[in-house]
Parts: structure tokens; sequence; C-alpha cells
């Protein structure tokens, strides 16, 4: 009884301690996820560092300089107000020596054409220079009365035309585009009823900026899946041609997306065979 009488609050408190014990270890576990949830977020939000990092992959000599260049397109700007010749000096401040017969262009194709040219190097798409790599995938706006790039709350790419990233795309591809020289290529897709669509930065932009005295060919790789839906007979392809410079000649070739895959990954296989 007497025992109990001692022993009943002692249990008590320990119980006690014990729960809060376990309070205390459950508050810290949250406190360190919120913790690490906002710094990974930050990491994954914020521009300039994956920019500075994709940069120095390359051999740009100032990287840091190259950042502040691209941020003066649209910082302090209206994010629907961002014109494509505001990144200019971008552009001439990431000027790339171009690949002759290696340059490879593409429309509602990028996974098939990204995973052929990581596995194998014979072509050189606008991302895997400096200037496509630092912004593949990224979206970025600034706001009027601000010196600070966003990531989020930025205008959609169909909400208003003249948007950073939209913009950017059409400069940086105008500028791949005006240096292409040799036979290049476009991977173009298949299973869409126009693969040549004008509203696309490949027809609108690149295709009116090949020179004809540097681009002898346009070889077009159709992609094609096991429900084709449209092959080189295509009308859109002569929209296509009548938009090519005079004097460049065009080639169209439908390929199965499993040859392209195959070949990627067959280390036998020599660059201009796949096709
Ligand atoms: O509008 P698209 O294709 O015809 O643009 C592709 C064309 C390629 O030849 C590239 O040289 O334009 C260039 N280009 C890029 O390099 C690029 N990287 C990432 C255009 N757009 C690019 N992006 C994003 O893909 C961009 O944000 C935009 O939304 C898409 C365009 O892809 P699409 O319609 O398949």
């Amino acid at each position: 009884m007497e025992q109990g009488e001692f022993g009943g609050p002692g249990k008590r408190r320990r119980r006690c301690s014990f729960i809060l014990g376990v309070l205390a270890v459950l508050l810290l576990i949250v406190i360190l996820a919120v913790v690490l949830g906002l710094t990974l977020r930050e990491d994954s939000n914020d521009l300039k560092p994956t920019f500075l990092n994709r940069c120095q992959q390359f051999q740009v000599k100032n990287c840091q300089h190259a950042w502040e260049v691209f941020q003066q397109a649209y910082v302090d700007k209206d994010p629907c107000n961002v014109s494509m010749e505001a990144y200019d000096p971008f552009i001439e401040a990431t000027s790339f020596t171009p690949s002759c017969n290696r340059m490879m262009f593409w429309s509602k194709t990028k996974d098939v054409v990204h995973e052929f040219t990581e596995k194998k190097e014979c072509f050189q798409t606008l991302e895997d220079t400096v200037l496509g790599s630092v912004l593949d995938g990224l979206t970025w706006c600034g706001k009027k009365g601000s010196s600070e790039t966003f990531t989020t709350g930025c205008p959609r790419w169909t909400d208003c035309i003249n948007n950073p990233v939209r913009s950017f795309w059409n400069r940086a591809s105008a500028a791949f585009a005006n240096v292409a020289c040799g036979n290049i290529t476009a991977m173009l897709n298949g299973s869409i009823a126009t693969p040549f669509d004008s509203s696309s930065i490949f027809a609108s932009i690149e295709v009116g900026n090949l020179k004809s005295d540097k681009v002898n060919n346009l070889n077009v790789v159709l992609v094609t899946q096991k429900n084709v839906v449209s092959n080189c007979t295509n009308q859109s392809f002569e929209n296509l041609k009548s938009k090519l410079a005079e004097g460049i000649k065009f080639n169209c070739k439908e390929v199965p997306e499993t040859q392209i895959q195959e070949c990627g990954s067959d280390p036998e296989k020599a660059c201009g065979s796949c096709w």
C-alpha cells in the first residue's frame, strides 16, 4: 500500500518523462525534415547554382560573367515583355564553334534525340552546347521593380508570347541555326499528323535561319513507331521545302524509333550507319 503510494506517482512521472522524451524526438525529426525540405527545395528552385554548375562542365572562361549577362535579359522586367533580342549579349558571351556535318535539330522528339546523342557522340543538339545546356528544362523570370530571379509564378509557355523562357529558346535556336554548316540532320516525329508544324521553333525560327552558303543538305529523320501516322510524303514537308533557302537540298528518311535506340546502344555501329 505504502509502496503503491510512493510507486504510483513515480511511475507516472517516469511515464510522463518518457512521453515528453518521445515528443521531443518527434519534434526534432519534424524540424529536421522541414529544414532539410526547405534547403533541398531552395536548391532545386535556385537557377544560379544549376546554371553555374552546368556552365562549368564546358570550357567557358567566365561562367559568372555569362550568368550576369544572362540575367540582364529579364531581371527587373515585366515577364510578359522580354524580347528575343534581350538575349543578344548572352548569346555573344557564350558563342560556340559549330560542328559542321554533326548538327542535330529536332521537333517533338526531344527524348529520343537526346537519348541517342548521349550514347553516341556523332551529333550535337543545341542542348549539347553550353548555350542550350545551362537552361535546358528550367523556368525563370524577373519582375518589374525587383533585382531577383524567380523560378515559380512565371508565365507559362502559352500565357504570353514574349515570356523569358520562350524568347530565350527562340533566340538560342536562331543562333544555332545561323551558324549551322555542312549536312545537317533534323529528327521529326512520324507519330503526329504534322511533323513540320509551323508553330514549332524548328519551323518558325530554325529553318528560316539556315544559310545556303553554309548548309548543303537538310536530312530529315522521320522517327516512326508501330503506328505510323506520317511518312516522308507528308504535306507539311512541302511547306518545309518552301521555307528552305534556295540551294539547300532536302532529304527525308523514315526510321523506326527502335532502330535508333538499338543503334545508339551498339558500340560497333559507326556514326553514319544508324539510318
Ligand atoms: O518547338 P520545337 O520543338 O520545334 O523546338 C525544337 C528546336 C530544336 O531543333 C532545338 O534546336 O528548337 C531548339 N530548342 C531547344 O534546343 C530546346 N531545348 C529545350 C527548342 N526548344 C527547346 N526546349 C524546350 O522544348 C522549350 O522549352 C520548348 O518548350 C520545347 C520545344 O519543343 P518542341 O515543341 O518539341
